[in-house]
C-alpha cells in the first residue's frame, strides 16, 4: 500500500490532481484506488472521496459551535483532527487499497505547523508499506525564476517537516507558454536561475544563489514532471516519479 499525500498550497490544484491521478490510476493501471479529503474546510471537492474528514470534522460547524473565525475553526479542526487520527487510518489499513491519495488542507500551513502532519506521516509509515508526497507548484505563479525557485525552496521545505520523500510537480501545465525558458530539469534550471540571480545584485538575489547551491544537493528529484489535472495530461511521467520514489536506489535521474 502506497500512500501519497497531495501537499500544495491553496487553489494550486491537488483536489483536481486528487480526482485526475486517482482515475488514471484505476483506468490505465487497474490499480485499487483509495481517496481521502483532509480537508475540513473544504467547500467543494471535485471528486467524491472514499474517506471524507467532514463526516467526523466539519470546520464550519467547529466556527459556529464555538464562535471561531475560519482560521481559528481551521487550527482547532486540526487539533481534534489529532484526537481522531485513527478513525481514517482504521479505514486506510480496511481499504486494502493499492495507493491511498490524501488530498490535505488548502490552508496548507495550518496543517502542516502543527503536529497533525507529524503525527500522521509517523502512523501512515507505520501502516503503509510506502509514504511519500507530492508538492504542487501552480504554473500560474512561476512567471520568474525567482518565483520558481522560491516554490521548489518550499518544497525541500515540506520534505524537511515532514521527514519524507516529496517530489514536486508543476501543475496547470495547459497555463505554461509554449517557448517557456525552464526546462523543468532541476540541474539545468538550477543553473540558469543562478545565473540570473548573480546579475541581479540584490541580497535577496544573492541569498538565493546561495541557496540553490544547497538545494542541488538535497531535491530528491531532478526531474519535476509537469502535469494538467484538467486535462489529464502529465499523468505517465508524474506516475514514474511516484515508482522512482519507492525506489531506495538512491538514483534520483
Ligand atoms: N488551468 C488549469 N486550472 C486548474 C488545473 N487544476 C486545477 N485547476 C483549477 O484551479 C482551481 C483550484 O483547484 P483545486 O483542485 O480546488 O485546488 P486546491 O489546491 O485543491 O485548492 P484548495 O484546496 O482550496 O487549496 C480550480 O478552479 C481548478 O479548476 C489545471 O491543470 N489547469
Ligand atoms: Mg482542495
Amino acid at each position: 500500500m502506497y500512500t501519497l499525500l497531495i501537499l500544495g498550497p491553496a487553489g494550486s490544484g491537488k483536489s483536481t490532481l486528487t480526482r485526475t491521478y486517482a482515475r488514471w490510476l484505476r483506468t490505465e493501471m487497474g490499480a485499487r484506488v483509495y481517496t481521502i479529503n483532509l480537508d475540513p474546510a473544504a467547500e467543494y471537492l471535485p471528486y467524491k472521496p472514499d474517506y471524507d474528514i467532514r463526516k467526523i470534522i466539519d470546520a464550519r460547524r467547529v466556527a459556529r459551535e464555538l464562535g471561531l473565525g475560519p482560521n481559528g475553526a481551521l487550527v482547532k479542526s486540526m487539533e481534534l483532527l489529532s484526537e481522531r487520527l485513527e478513525e481514517p487510518l482504521s479505514h486506510i489499513v480496511n481499504s486494502e487499497a493499492d495507493y491511498v491519495l490524501i488530498d490535505t488542507p488548502g490552508q496548507m500551513e495550518v496543517f502542516l505547523f502543527r503536529e497533525t502532519s507529524i503525527q500522521l506521516v509517523d502512523r501512515l509509515n507505520s501502516i503503509t508499506s510506502h509514504v511519500a508526497g507530492l508538492y504542487i507548484i501552480d504554473a500560474g505563479l512561476i512567471a520568474n525564476p525567482t518565483d520558481y525557485a522560491f516554490q521548489l525552496l518550499l518544497s525541500i521545505a515540506v520534505q524537511l517537516r515532514l521527514n519524507t520523500d516529496i517530489a514536486p510537480v508543476v501543475n496547470k501545465a495547459d497555463l505554461l507558454l509554449k517557448d517557456e525558458e525552464y526546462t523543468f530539469d532541476l540541474w539545468g534550471d538550477f543553473s540558469r536561475i543562478r545565473r540570473q540571480l548573480k546579475n541581479t545584485h540584490s541580497l535577496y538575489g544573492e541569498m538565493l544563489y546561495d541557496i540553490l547551491r544547497q538545494l542541488r544537493l538535497y531535491a530528491r528529484r531532478v526531474l519535476v514532471p509537469r502535469v494538467s489535472a484538467i486535462r489529464g495530461e502529465g499523468l505517465d511521467d508524474l506516475h514514474r516519479i511516484i515508482l522512482d520514489l519507492q525506489c531506495q536506489c538512491g538514483d534520483l535521474s
